[in-house]
């Protein structure tokens, strides 16, 4: 049995939490994972407070454990969700796209566990310094915007510099990548692309077909021009998106604009030309769709196995 210093904490059966994704992941998948023993999160994105709010209400019904709200703080509506989870005192806060610093003390005196999201030692050691509940250190392997250092670099040095509870995330899509996170210090792992494919995530079929039939050079990173690089499947899209990111006839303006709504267009109506897939690096890796239950239940006992050197 896998417990970690992480699962006393926020009250959870395992260290495993189920990464936020835009569009993607909504009450029904947050309620599948915390029903298993993980910890699921409900992705804010770029949607509007009343989705969450409605969100927040819906996944209260399907479980009683705990659970988690992404905050994504390049959000236009990133204040006001700030101000509904704060309202609604979610037990699980996680922030990604940027630094929280200015919600964390709203967000501590509602008794809410915050855990932001870093890719940096600096802001880790920001985060543990303005109460940070703990950290989730995520590596360029991940799926949607990403920063500069890998998961195997990044770990171990934000576990250096922090003595709160480390959550590895990028790369992670099976037992053998869990049990290598606890080699690198982590006390949890964070898992995006595999939870995709759970039956209970609605995102639209065609985006778990692609995820299923990739290999492993199968993603590709954009906009790093704009200060937001975002990992996504190769596709008509991002080949586009990547081409007219070297061309210099193309203002900055018309790229931002060719990515906006496209990730919608890929998770709601799965739109093959236009859409934005983004998945992380460990795609290739996933073969088939299973409930969030049986990821879960396949993820522990392969690491406890592997940890027992058994393999
Ligand atoms: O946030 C993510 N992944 C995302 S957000 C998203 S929605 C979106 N859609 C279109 C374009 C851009 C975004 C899709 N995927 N992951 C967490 C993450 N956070 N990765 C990197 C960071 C990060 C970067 C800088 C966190 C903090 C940070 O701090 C900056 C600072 O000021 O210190």
């Amino acid at each position: 049995m896998i417990k970690t210093a992480l699962c006393d904490l926020i009250g959870i059966e395992y260290p495993v939490f189920q990464g936020a994704m835009a569009w993607i992941s909504d009450a029904d998948l947050a309620a599948a994972v915390s029903n298993a023993g993980g910890l699921g999160i409900i992705a804010a994105g770029n949607a509007p407070a009343s989705y969450i709010s409605e969100q927040i209400k819906k996944v209260k019904t399907l479980t009683d454990r705990p659970f988690g709200v992404n905050i994504m703080l390049m959000s236009p509506v990133a204040e006001e969700i700030a101000q509904l989870a704060a309202d609604e005192k979610v037990p699980v806060i996680t922030t990604g796209a940027g630094n929280p610093s200015k919600f964390m003390s709203l967000w501590s005196d509602a008794g809410i566990k915050v855990i932001p999201l870093v890719a940096s030692t600096g802001l880790a050691k920001m985060m543990q310094r303005s109460g940070a509940a703990a950290v989730i250190a995520e590596g360029c392997e991940a799926g949607g915007h990403i920063g500069e250092l890998t998961t195997m670099t990044l770990v171990p040095q934000v576990c250096d510099v922090v003595d709160i509870p480390v959550i590895a995330a990028g790369g992670i899509g099976d037992g053998r990548g869990i049990a290598a996170a606890f080699m690198l210090g982590a006390a949890g792992v964070q898992l995006g692309t595999r939870f995709l494919v759970a039956k209970e995530c609605n995102v639209h079929q065609n985006y778990k077909s692609k995820i299923i039939a990739a290999k492993d050079i199968d993603t590709i990173s954009t906009g790093k021009r704009l200060g937001h690089p975002v990992r996504s499947l190769k596709t008509p899209f991002s080949r586009e998106m990547f081409s007219k990111e070297y061309n210099s006839f193309i203002t900055d303006e018309e790229l931002e604009n060719l990515g906006t709504g496209a990730l919608q267009s890929a998770a709601v109506e799965g739109d093959l030309q236009n859409g934005s897939f983004m998945a992380g690096q460990i795609s290739g890796l996933i073969k088939k769709e299973q409930t969030a239950k049986e990821i879960i239940d396949e993820l522990m006992s392969e690491t406890e196995r592997l940890l027992k050197c058994e393999n």
